[in-house]
């Protein structure tokens, strides 16, 4: 692309973060997602910290308002404004649980854990030193607390493997894996409720009824335990040791004790925790025949072989051995699986069952996976394919807009309109590529 292109798409960026921009934090979308959400906004402030890192602190800080007094940082912090998303703060319920906010209301379930390397990235985006190390001060006990509790309620076995127990936790929330343990949960019940999202989006788009039932049932039961964390687990129908989820937080540990260190803070408790991380993934979710790393279903006790997006990730947490990433790379980034002509890489491999180019995690291309991978592969020595998925990414945004999620043969964009993160990780590209973003 031209530079006269790659700034005109700057700008048009810049102008999605804006309309978006709540004030303190920033929505996802114009009106399917008219709240704050936790992995979102960590890229969100990834992207604006490259022109504005004192407003990209701002986003982290805000994110942090819903912390809870065990150390959650919850899905969705709701803005009093939004209206229109199901399920609203009425059915979370979350004034249950002695641990939630008293001042703003949130979910009661986290999601991938981006926000340490989020902070990391936009410290080192401060000119001035003073102002990032007073972030830093104010950040580090916070994101310290939420990886504690981590490791203290969500590790069953103190094995490192931290268990997601809701899809929307997965952030990638009907990827085939969640289907896969999802159809084993016995729903003693139907739930009652009624859909929002498909008001803006077409239901081949997004997830079946069949799987929003599982969401709310699952909701419902942890809300049945008024939140509480550790004991959920204990009967939770559904736990996955997602490895999309523990590669990411790999590497936000990685962040973590970085951050230690230049707040003059002891860093041997996170190191600890990284060290059993990374040997638990490669010694429970790594497949020797299939050369990839899958999610561990707890309660079926085994590997979940859905082939998706996730598996790639342990190149981003810099958990897979080198002798695990060659084989990987080379056996699963191929035409019939996730390199195909066009815009790879697909969130779910083409020759899965489940595949399906227009619907959601089943197969679309996603930003913010693939901004992830390709700086995966360019730390493991392929900086060749890391750059063809940064340009075919940047193709296909600047050609169909910041769209929610792309067709990986054809580009075309699907879901809402104007989405965040986008828009922010275009822009967190775009600086590499020779684009100046003023201030
Ligand atoms: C539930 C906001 C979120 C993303 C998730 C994505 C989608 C929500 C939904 O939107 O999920 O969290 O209502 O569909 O799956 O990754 O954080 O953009």
């Amino acid at each position: 692309m031209a530079m006269g292109d790659l700034t005109q798409l700057a700008e048009r960026a810049r102008n999605v973060l804006k309309e978006n921009d709540l004030g303190t934090s920033t929505k996802p979308a114009p009106s399917l997602y008219p709240h704050q959400w936790n992995w979102d906004s960590c890229f969100i402030a990834i992207g604006i910290s490259r022109y504005d890192p004192a407003r990209a602190a701002v986003e982290i800080l805000s994110l942090l308002r819903g912390q809870w007094a065990n150390g959650l940082v919850p899905q969705i912090v709701f803005s009093p404004e939004g209206s229109g998303y199901f399920p609203g703060p009425d059915v979370w319920q979350c004034h249950r649980s002695p641990d939630a906010p008293q001042d703003v209301e949130t979910s009661g379930i986290t999601q991938p854990p981006v926000l340490a390397t989020a902070a990391r990235r936009v410290f080192e985006r401060f000119s001035d030193e003073g102002n990032g190390t007073a972030f830093l001060d104010d950040v580090f006990p916070k994101i310290l607390s939420y990886h504690r509790f981590l490791y203290r309620d969500r590790d069953p076995d103190q094995s490192g493997l931290i268990a997601v127990v809701h899809p929307w936790e997965s952030g990638l929330d009907n990827s085939p894996p969640y289907l896969d343990a999802g159809s084993r949960v016995h729903m003693t019940y139907k739930p009652k409720y009624e859909r929002l999202d498909l008001l803006h989006v077409a239901a081949e788009n997004r997830p079946t009824n069949k799987d929003y039932d599982l969401f709310v049932f699952l909701l419902e039961q942890m809300r049945a335990v008024s939140w509480d964390q550790a004991a959920y687990l204990k009967i939770a129908p559904l736990a996955v040791e997602d490895v999309l989820f523990n590669s990411i937080l790999c590497r936000a540990n990685d962040d973590l004790a970085a951050i230690a260190a230049l707040v003059e803070e002891d860093s041997s408790e996170i190191e600890g925790w990284n060290r059993r991380t990374r040997q638990a993934i490669n010694d429970k979710l790594w497949d020797p025949e299939r050369r990839t790393y899958y999610s561990y279903d707890r309660v079926s006790n085994r590997l979940l072989r859905d082939d998706t997006i996730a598996g790639l990730h342990t190149l981003w947490g810099g958990v897979a051995t080198e002798e695990r990433a060659y084989p990987m790379i080379d056996s699963w980034l191929t035409p019939d699986r996730f390199w195909p002509d066009g815009y790879p890489v697909p969130t779910t491999s083409v020759a899965s069952p489940y595949y399906n180019p227009e619907n959601y995690w089943l197969g679309p291309t996603w930003v913010n996976t693939n901004w992830m991978v390709s700086q995966g592969l360019d730390t493991y020595g392929r900086p060749d394919l890391a750059q063809i998925i940064r340009s075919r990414t940047l193709d296909m945004v600047s050609r169909e807009g910041f769209r929610e999620y792309y067709h990986p043969q054809t580009g075309e964009g699907f879901g809402t309109n104007s989405f965040s993160w986008s828009a922010a990780l275009t822009l967190d590209w775009l600086p590499e590529m020779g684009v100046k973003l003023a201030p």
